[in-house]
């Protein structure tokens, strides 16, 4: 292990122009339950399964049971960025990283004081009315009277601005993220399990130097990575001096 951190080390102070590409193990070491993991919400015995109740089509059916889930499960307002996000903050402060591009839903790497930060799954922070596009904070939607958030102008129905299954991912993240990937020297991959289409497809922009995998379990790039760390993202890059 001190061996892979020595690398990455060296690997951080000979780049200028990082990208971070990550995913729900960022936020693990944060409270927030990932997908896969043994412990995440996919292993939950729920009353339906959770890739499911995420969907589009869920949303439109069954608004209420999509709301239970969500509000309960993914809905952390209480949850503060770990050292893998002000880890990263700082480095682009330090203009060493150009951009995170994240799967994440929940706003920890803006929290962490990151600023170039694309989403490709949208935000738990920001909510439209479907009628009207209303906007509506997080708080307004988890502590809404009713299971259901209604807008207080038009009583339409407020849905996330979050990507669900069966939608397609918003044009100019994709664009600024492949952008991002594309030009950057070094792109360190953590805390995802690159299963998520299309997002896990644009790692494959990266003709940079050097790639690195900071992961709990094994991945698909593992074996093209140049340097592949299997442990907690937050305390691997807290071992980082920048
Ligand atoms: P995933 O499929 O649940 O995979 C997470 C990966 O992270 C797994 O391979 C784990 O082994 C690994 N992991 C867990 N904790 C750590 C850690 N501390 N350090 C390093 N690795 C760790 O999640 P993906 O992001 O790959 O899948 C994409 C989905 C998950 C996106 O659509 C997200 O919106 C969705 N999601 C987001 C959040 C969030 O915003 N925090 C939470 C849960 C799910």
């Amino acid at each position: 292990m001190m061996e892979n951190i020595e690398k990455l080390q060296e690997i951080i102070d000979n780049s200028n122009n990082i990208v971070f590409f990550g995913g729900a193990g960022v936020s693990t070491e944060s409270g927030i339950p990932d997908f896969r993991s043994v412990d995440g919400l996919y292993n939950l015995k729920y009353k339906y399964p959770p890739e499911q109740i995420i969907s589009h089509t869920f949303f439109q059916y069954k608004p209420e049971e999509f709301y239970r889930f969500y509000k309960d499960k993914m809905m952390c307002l209480d949850a503060k960025p770990n050292k893998a996000h002000t880890f990263l903050a700082k480095l682009e402060e330090k203009g060493k990283l150009s951009a995170v591009v994240t799967q994440n839903i929940d706003g920890l790497h803006q929290a962490g004081g990151s600023h170039t930060v694309y989403e490709l799954h949208g935000s738990i922070h920001r909510n439209y009315c479907t009628k009207c596009h209303t906007f509506y904070d997080a708080e307004f939607v988890k502590n809404s009277k009713d299971l259901i958030p209604k807008c207080t102008k038009c009583g339409g129905i407020i849905k996330p601005d979050v990507v669900l299954y069966e939608e397609g991912l918003d044009d100019e993240t994709v664009t600024n993220a492949i952008n991002a990937i594309s030009n950057c020297d070094t792109l360190i991959i953590a805390g995802t399990s690159l299963v998520v289409y299309p997002a896990a497809s644009f790692i494959r922009y990266f003709k940079g130097n050097h790639l690195v995998l900071i992961n709990l379990s094994e991945t698909s790039a593992d074996k093209t990575a140049d340097l592949v760390i299997h442990g907690k993202v937050g305390e691997v890059l807290s071992q980082i001096k920048i």
